[in-house]
């Protein structure tokens, strides 16, 4: 029986985890991406070759491309859009040329994924990440003071925010600050230097709503669909993290619908979805075994992970088993889906919590190596335990 494929992420040659770490953490295939290419830029068939090689010289193989940004341009369809496209189709090209398979990308507007708290106490002495709805809105309120922000909060809420910033240090207010408008690590857009130019790149999404966005992506999809069948590539969307609008930003990779709808626009399997249980997993109206069922033949690269929610709207990062995603039914929906899936979907374990030797280390938030290692450890079991429950071998 086909059994997922372990994957993990690797930032580079810069990242703190090395190649050799990941060949001990039992995966087999590396999910990477070329950060030193300019948004906009053609990855040129040089460079996704040269990254190949370091990465075969391993022993391991690159299974995924996480991510090719996508410019700011195509999804407002202004400027030089039109150029961003045929130089995003350039690149798919080129990953097809050097026999990389799957590329994931995101069409979150400004930010990529947004958390602001970068090393949560967990009780048993981890720290892990985690968005907390008041710290959030005291940057939107009183720190950004984002113009029509009061609207997206009620009264209890603003007041929550006013307490929360009260509370916070001048450091951690700069924290939060930088998590937000200059992104975390692997995050693809342009990160804005300080608030006012912040802001301003939020105003050019003032006339953009959700259903205007949703037609951009759709758009692109159509464009860049074909080419990506073409060149023997596997698209793979990645949701919203959150998958809620933030900012006042529209967002429209959020839940099943969406999805339905992204893989409607162009219906091949070369246009798929990145299942990222983590993101997906915040909302709760999100039934995620369901949703791998519905969606299955199309997921072409699977994050696992699960967040636990409360009832104010935080959440944190909780261990893989063990937060509201049930991480078991998932999984036995992935086991069954791969029995009729031609080949192994690549899984990474998602994110871990910043643990033993680690707490002392600088890491990249999420991406340290022992939380994942301990991830992608249980999640390896589960998987093993359910294929061989049902009499597989
Ligand atoms: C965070 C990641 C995201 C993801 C992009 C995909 O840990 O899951 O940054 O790579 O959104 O395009």
């Amino acid at each position: 029986m086909k059994k997922l494929e372990q994957t993990w992420r690797w930032y580079g040659p810069d990242d703190a985890v090395s190649l050799a770490d990941i060949r001990q953490s039992g995966a087999t295939g590396v999910v990477s991406a070329l950060h030193h290419i300019p948004n906009g830029e053609v990855w040129p068939v040089r460079e996704i070759l040269e990254r190949k090689k370091i990465i075969e010289a391993a022993g391991l193989t690159w299974s995924v491309v996480e991510s090719i940004p996508v410019h700011e341009d195509i999804k407002r369809q202004t400027g030089h859009y039109k150029r961003y496209i045929e130089t995003y189709k350039q690149s798919i090209r080129n990953l097809g040329k050097c026999n990389v398979r799957i590329l994931t990308y995101n069409f979150m507007p400004v930010v990529d994924w947004t958390r602001t708290d970068l090393a949560y106490p967990m009780p048993d002495g981890s720290t892990a990440l985690r968005f907390e709805k008041a710290a959030f809105a005291a940057f939107e309120l009183f720190i950004l003071k984002r113009p029509g922000a009061t609207e997206d909060y009620s009264e209890a809420e603003q007041q929550k925010a006013t307490e929360k910033l009260a509370s916070m240090s001048e450091a951690e207010i700069k924290t939060l600050t930088n998590n937000t408008i200059a992104g975390l690590p692997g995050a693809m857009t342009e990160s804005a230097a300080d608030l006012a130019n912040f802001q301003a790149i939020l105003d050019t999404y003032k006339d953009i709503d959700a259903k205007r966005l949703q037609a951009h992506l759709l758009h692109f999809i159509k464009e860049i669909g074909p080419v990506a069948e073409a060149s023997g590539v596997k698209l793979a969307i990645h949701p919203d993290d959150p998958p809620f609008s933030l900012l006042g930003l529209p967002r429209v990779v959020s839940c099943e619908a969406d999805a339905k709808a992204i893989l409607t626009a162009y219906d091949s399997p070369y246009n798929g979805l990145c299942f990222c249980t983590g993101s997906y997993g915040v909302r709760q109206d999100n039934d995620l075994p369901q949703m791998v069922r519905n969606l299955g033949n199309r997921i072409n690269f699977i994050h696992l992970r699960a967040t636990k929610r409360d009832a104010e709207g935080n959440f944190h990062e909780a261990d893989h088993l063990d937060g509201d995603v049930d991480m078991y039914a998932v999984m036995k929906a992935l086991v069954e889906i791969q029995q009729t899936h031609r080949t192994a979907i690549p899984m990474r374990p998602d994110h871990g919590h910043k643990m033993l030797d680690d707490l002392g280390k600088q890491t990249n938030p999420g991406y340290s190596a022992i939380g994942r290692l301990r991830g992608l450890a249980e999640l390896r079991g589960l998987e093993l335990g359910i294929i061989r429950s049902l009499g597989e071998v």
